[in-house]
């Protein structure tokens, strides 16, 4: 059976592992039969890249909000480690530039310290009069020490005339970000959306739910809905601002883009005001012309779609042949959060390149589902794999490029891997039409470095004999 030298240590891992083998069915790394575990606590000193809950709430779901006054409560670190590092872009950037703690000391731990946050919304809003909210995260130290953050906002929003929303997300709420997602869309949910009723006509308006504009992503697709006549009533959470969160109620159709970190907030709306939603992919071709094909046909407007989806296949197809020709037959690692991983099955397809391995850090078996589904047989799949399993997937697998995040892009630099960065993204954006071409061109710069030619000393080992080459260790 599948073997990871940490399985020695750690048996359940083999419960996270499995192969897809011919004839489509599965092999489990514990022998047993299929569906892998998934969504469930780390095992301590199994060394997981896992973020907390508040990361999740924070970092995620929160945190685009770009008119929010964005304010931790707890020690300044888990304001600072926060910050800055996902490129979730708007068009005004005070979102980005600052961020707020109540900056819980030693004597706040001890005697509590809902004042100081009191005082922290009130000096913070005073500031920043242009904000339109204030965001308030809560920690592990003051969820621990019984600091009532919901009382606190209710006072301070008495005070400063505006809401204050406070996020019950401490760290060790869940076992991964995946549960602050979830506290961050039901938090939003029951606290702004609905809370204002503009007049006007909505009959042709969307929200686009879970899509993060990261490095700008907005750019490639918006611009589609819109030529095919539909107006963006909010983002879900890229770009956006709390008065347009306000009104999210209003829009005729809910478009989920991430369905790992945003379902949830369509099902509540969907439950409350009958909001009708179509889940869809906003990468690759195949999969970008389903979802503008899918939402026009809610709206009646194929034709359009169709007129629009030819016009910009035909700008980009010249240079998906240019690369799909230098890529073709290469092999891939995708590790991503989640939905990320199946989302970019196809789109490598589409570029020649096959998925050899797949793992998310925090999927759910729906996620898990979807990338089985799409692996090709003898492909391996892995949940939430630590820094030791990484290694070996790309010493023993030995995938031609791996996509992933900051954490693993200089292990496999050292291990002389090529890299994209999947997460953050280097260069960018990535989604829709034209963020595929720059996601080809990235691939086929990683891939095609010189530096590769030049390794004197290489890490990986030679490559093995063809059937073995799915060769994890036995
Ligand atoms: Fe959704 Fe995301 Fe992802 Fe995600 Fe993330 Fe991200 Fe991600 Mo990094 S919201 S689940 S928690 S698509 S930050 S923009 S890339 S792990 S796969």
């Amino acid at each position: 059976t599948m073997q990871f030298k940490c399985n020695e240590t750690l048996p359940e891992r083999g419960t996270h592992i499995a192969l897809k083998v011919a004839g489509g069915g599965c092999q489990r790394g514990d022998g047993t039969s299929c569906g892998i575990v998934s969504n469930s606590a780390t095992t301590p000193g199994d060394m997981t890249e896992r973020g907390c809950t508040y990361a999740g709430c924070r970092g995620v779901v929160g945190g685009p909000v770009k008119d929010a006054i964005q304010l931790t409560h707890g020690p300044i670190g888990c304001a600072f480690f926060s910050w800055g590092y996902r490129p979730h872009l708007a068009d005004t950037d005070f979102h980005m530039k600052y961020t707020f703690v109540s900056d819980m000391n030693e004597t706040n731990i001890v005697f509590g310290g809902e004042k100081k946050l009191l005082q922290s919304i009130i000096e913070a809003s005073r500031e920043f009069p242009e904000a339109k909210a204030v965001f308030v995260y809560n920690t592990c130290s003051t969820a621990l020490i019984g600091d009532d953050g919901r009382d606190v906002a209710k006072q301070a929003e008495a005070i400063i005339g505006k809401p204050v929303v406070f996020f019950e997300c401490e760290g060790f709420k869940g076992v991964s970000q995946s549960m602050g997602h979830h506290v961050g869309n039901e938090t939003i949910f029951r606290q702004l959306v609905g809370s204002a009723e503009p007049e006007g006509d909505f009959s042709r308006t969307i929200n686009i739910v879970g899509d993060y504009n990261i490095k700008n992503d907005i750019r490639t697709f918006e611009y589609l809905f819109e030529a095919i006549g539909l107006k963006i009533i909010t983002r879900f959470t890229g770009n956006v601002g709390v008065d347009e969160l306000r009104i999210m109620h209003k829009a005729a159709l809910n478009v989920i883009h991430c369905q790992r970190s945003a379902t949830y907030i369509a099902d509540m709306m969907h439950d409350k005001y009958g909001t009708p939603a179509i889940n869809v992919t906003l990468w690759g071709i195949k999969h970008m012309s389903q979802a503008l094909r899918d939402t026009a046909k809610f709206f009646g407007l194929e034709a359009e779609a169709e007129a629009v989806i030819e016009r910009e296949l035909a700008k980009i197809q010249p240079k998906i042949d240019y690369y799909r020709e230098r890529l073709k037959g290469k092999t891939v690692f995708i590790y991503q959060g989640g939905p990320r991983t199946w989302h970019w099955i196809e789109l490598l397809r589409e570029l020649g390149m096959e998925t050899m391995t797949a793992a998310t850090t925090f999927g759910h078996e729906d996620d898990y589902e979807k990338i089985f589904d799409q692996l090709a047989e003898g492909a391996m799949m892995i949940d939430n794999p630590n820094v030791p399993e990484i290694e070996e997937i790309l010493t023993k697998r030995r995938p031609d490029l791996f996509i992933s995040g900051n954490k693993e892009k200089y292990l496999a630099y050292k291990l002389g891997v090529p890299f994209v960065n999947g997460h953050t993204y280097d260069t960018g954006p990535y989604a829709g039409f034209i963020g595929m071409v720059n996601f080809a061109r990235d691939i086929d710069k990683a891939l095609h470095a010189p530096i590769w030619g030049t390794l004197r000393n290489k890490a990986r080992p030679a490559p093995a004999a063809h059937h073995s080459a799915h060769g994890f260790a036995h």
